[in-house]
């Protein structure tokens, strides 16, 4: 009897112990700042400044404002190629680690106002500010601690300088979707370094514009992805340990950022800063180093293909226009995109799932419809497959994971079937995340079975999409 009862409560016990810790009790989400970022996927970034007039990439701080002088400057050119180009929103360097500042500040005499561009009238962020929101775009800032001409720079009272600047920049020209502080700290006019108070920027941000997703190497939102050739890792997880390090010299290893934390603490996704040119300003001489439609495609398999965004930098030129040779490749670039991604070829096929126990019919996972809440969970050994009308040639397919409840899939493995049932390829991956775009040599299938080998938790899975886009593009490692 005694036996009977010990047994009884050591079972009751372990029942108990098992629903209170449900699998995925510490799943870290997304917060709905950046959920709603997450839809951003492609934007441009906009190097603009003294650097532009002088052929440097770093000012030294000391360049007099008469050199910022554009003859044609027009944001909303800058719009239309951004619209082309299929591009979501601009994010502006407001001032570099020259210190100038594209704005009229009240917090510094190194600016537009001091410059002879409009006769000291002009303000570069009111101008992007609204053209942005005439063409539906997203308008951000990037503002840089490093300041090479402050006289305040390697004092505190710079802190209070930047604060300022923030505030000012969000009042006058919000709301901003996204805030970028670059992790760069070196000598200021004195010759001194500054001590950055990242708390004090940190609750400026939050408090006065709380939907601003705030870029750096480490977050708090969006994180750095340790390179600037535009390219994520694979596996690339939205997770990063954040404890103990710091931005800048004190991040994380390139490597690290590169890939995220499998089990990181923080939901700190990547995004891929890369110019469309060998430098992030413009150069004339770099007029015939415009990276082509075909090298953007293969950024943008490496980028967002593998769960992270493109911020993609396209400098304006001398005039204050984005130059020819950029919004050339730009517009072919967009073109590639529509003709590999515009029809997917999945989008009429049965979807189903396979459960342990048999086979029943799956929601309509492959209708390419993102913001539906359509999804299925992809437990143990769970499947999920299309079956197509008749056979089909393919050499993509695009997954995406169901990111509300967080990241889960670490392996994920995908066979292209015949009619028969035969397995004609076997195709191996790492992590799904946001978006995962697989290319593989064209292949004529009639099935596709996707499982999850290996995962944290289950997998939500959101999207198969299946696509021909011209073998030429298939991802090159
Ligand atoms: C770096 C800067 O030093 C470069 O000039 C550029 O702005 C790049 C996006 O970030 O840290």
């Amino acid at each position: 009897m005694r036996n009977i009862l010990f047994t009884a409560i050591v079972f009751l016990a372990s029942v108990l112990f098992v629903t209170a810790q449900p699998s995925d009790a510490k799943t870290v989400v997304p917060s709905a700042r950046q959920l709603k970022w997450a839809d951003m996927e492609y934007y441009f970034f906009i190097h603009f400044g003294p650097n532009t007039f002088t052929d440097l990439e770093w000012g030294k701080g000391t360049e007099h404002e008469e050199v910022f002088n554009p003859t044609e400057l027009d944001c909303r050119q800058w719009c239309r190629v951004a619209k082309a180009a299929g591009a979501k929103g601009i994010i502006i360097t407001a001032k570099h680690h020259d210190g100038f500042c594209l704005w009229p500040t009240a917090y510094s005499t190194h600016t537009v106002r001091e410059s002879k561009w409009k006769d000291g009238k002009g303000d570069v962020l009111k101008e992007l500010s609204e053209a942005c929101r005439e063409y539906g775009l997203k308008f951000g800032v990037y503002l840089s601690p490093w300041d090479r001409n402050h006289p305040k720079y390697g004092t505190a009272a710079y802190n209070t300088v930047f604060v300022n600047m923030m505030k000012e920049i969000i009042g006058h020209y919000g709301p901003l979707f996204e805030f970028w502080w670059d992790g760069a700290n070196g000598e200021g006019p004195n010759g001194k370094k500054q001590v950055y108070d990242w708390q004090l920027f940190q609750n400026t941000m939050r408090s006065l514009s709380p939907n601003t997703v705030v870029f750096s190497d480490i977050g708090p939102d969006i994180r750095w992805v340790g390179n600037e050739n535009g390219i994520a890792g694979d596996p690339n997880w939205n997770l990063l340990d954040t404890a103990g390090f710091m931005r800048g010299l004190g991040a994380p290893a390139n490597d690290t950022l590169n890939h995220g934390n499998e089990f990181g603490k923080n939901w700190i996704p990547a995004e891929c800063d890369v110019s469309i040119r060998p430098g992030w300003f413009y150069h004339e001489q770099e007029d015939s180093k415009v990276k082509t439609p075909e090298q953007l495609f293969q950024l943008w398999l490496k980028s967002v293909g593998r769960g992270a965004h493109l911020l993609l930098n396209v400098p304006p030129d001398r005039r204050g226009l984005i130059n020819e040779h950029d919004s050339v490749s730009l517009v072919g670039f967009r073109k590639l995109r529509e003709e590999s991604f515009g029809s997917n070829l999945a989008a009429n096929a049965h979807a189903f799932y396979i459960p342990h126990n048999g086979k029943r019919d799956a929601p309509k996972l492959n209708d390419a419809n993102t913001n539906s809440y359509e999804r299925i969970l992809l437990a143990g050994s769970n499947s999920v497959g299309l079956q197509f009308a008749k056979a089909t040639t393919i050499n993509a397919v695009v997954l995406k994971e169901w990111l509300v409840q967080g990241q889960h899939a670490k392996k994920f493995k995908l066979l292209l079937m015949n009619d028969k049932g035969e397995v004609l390829k076997e195709i191996n991956g790492n992590t799904i995340g946001r978006k995962r775009i697989v290319t593989f040599p064209s292949t004529t299938v009639d099935k596709l079975v996707l499982s999850i080998p290996e995962q944290n938790g289950v997998t939500a899975l959101a999207e198969i999409e299946a696509y021909k886009m011209d073998e030429s593009l298939l991802e090159k490692m």
